[in-house]
């Protein structure tokens, strides 16, 4: 599948995470809508309220199978508004989803959500993740069966509310040669329902080993993390949001520090890009969103997957998104 393809034309659906369970492909998206609410930096008009799984044993000649509402703000205890990207992860027979959602006081936590199925319901636990915050969870197991969460995210993603994982009573965003406000990760506990530690910030550098800086803003994170193996070694991918780049870095663990290595998608139509990268049947595809079909509406994105190559030295071949630069 060397050309992008969509792959959802009845509904708008953004933020892709995707995982193979038994033997077929799994699409975890966030679900826009038209709410009529203004945009504005605080991503006010990502308005969702609930989740779809949608899922396929041939990526590239099928169509996706839509399991219909699994998870919906009115089912969470503790829901304010805003149902974000989401993540499922499966342990012992489990299938956890972690997601972001706003609480009454409009601060946005990290709840959890359970299912003996990939394809749902899943039903959330009564209270968010004690020490959560911001927003944009995905999980990521490594070979030894530890599991890790990434997570933040900046302006309307409330990362710059934070340092050491406690809440500023003025948000603070670095810039200029100050160093870049980093992601956060951190192991799960083995009931996959808590921390089981504090998040550390995941720390990138630049190839001069020096640690990124807020004034790049083509290559800082912003949100959207994104975890995978390849050869043994930690791709972080992760958008760099107000630049509009989907790009990754290379780490020896789980926790980095992860080097720069470039971009691996360039701008999209629409404000936001996210994505997830999944080895299937032999390929490694990444999915991702745009604006296309909503005529450029930023908060009515569509999912889109195309193959993602590799070179012989582990970088990967940039994939034009199709935007402006
Ligand atoms: O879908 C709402 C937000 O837009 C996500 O959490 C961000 O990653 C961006 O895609």
């Amino acid at each position: 599948m060397k050309q992008a393809k969509y792959l959802v034309d009845n509904d708008f659906m953004a933020d892709p995470a995707v995982h193979v369970f038994n033997g077929k492909l799994y699409i975890y998206p966030s679900h826009d809508r038209e709410s009529g609410i203004p945009e504005n930096d605080n991503g006010d008009h990502f308005d969702m309220n609930d989740y779809h799984v949608f899922s396929t044993s041939d990526i590239e000649n099928e169509q996706l199978t839509d399991h219909g509402v699994v998870l919906k703000t009115s089912d969470i205890a503790w829901a304010g508004r805003q149902l974000w990207d989401c993540d499922v992860a499966f342990k012992n027979g489990k299938y956890y989803m972690f997601f972001p959602l706003k609480d009454r006081t409009d601060i946005f936590r990290l709840g959890v959500a359970i299912s003996d199925n990939p394809a749902g319901p899943f039903i959330p636990q009564p209270d968010p993740i004690r020490g959560s915050y911001s927003i944009d969870p995905a999980v990521f197991q490594d070979s030894d069966n530890a599991y890790y969460m990434y997570f933040g995210g900046l302006w309307g993603g409330q990362l710059q509310r934070y340092q050491d994982n406690k809440a500023l009573e003025c948000a603070y965003l670095p810039s200029g040669d100050e160093s870049a406000l980093p992601s956060r990760v951190v192991r799960l506990s083995d009931d996959m329902l808590g921390f089981a530690e504090e998040p550390h910030p995941v720390i990138l550098l630049n190839p001069d080993g020096n640690r990124m800086k807020a004034r790049q803003t083509e290559r800082r994170f912003f949100e959207a993390s994104w975890m995978h193996r390849y050869n043994d070694k930690y791709y972080f991918t992760y958008s760099t949001g107000d630049t509009h780049l989907l790009c990754y870095a290379i780490g020896d663990n789980p926790y980095g520090p992860f080097t720069y290595q470039g971009v691996i998608l360039t701008p999209v139509v629409g404000w936001t890009t996210h994505h997830s990268i999944v080895e299937f049947k032999g390929k490694w595809y990444l999915f991702h969103h745009d604006s296309i079909p909503s005529g450029g509406k930023t908060w009515l994105r569509s999912l889109k997957v195309v193959e993602l190559e590799y070179n012989r030295d582990g970088t990967i071949k940039t994939i034009n998104g199709g935007g402006q630069l």
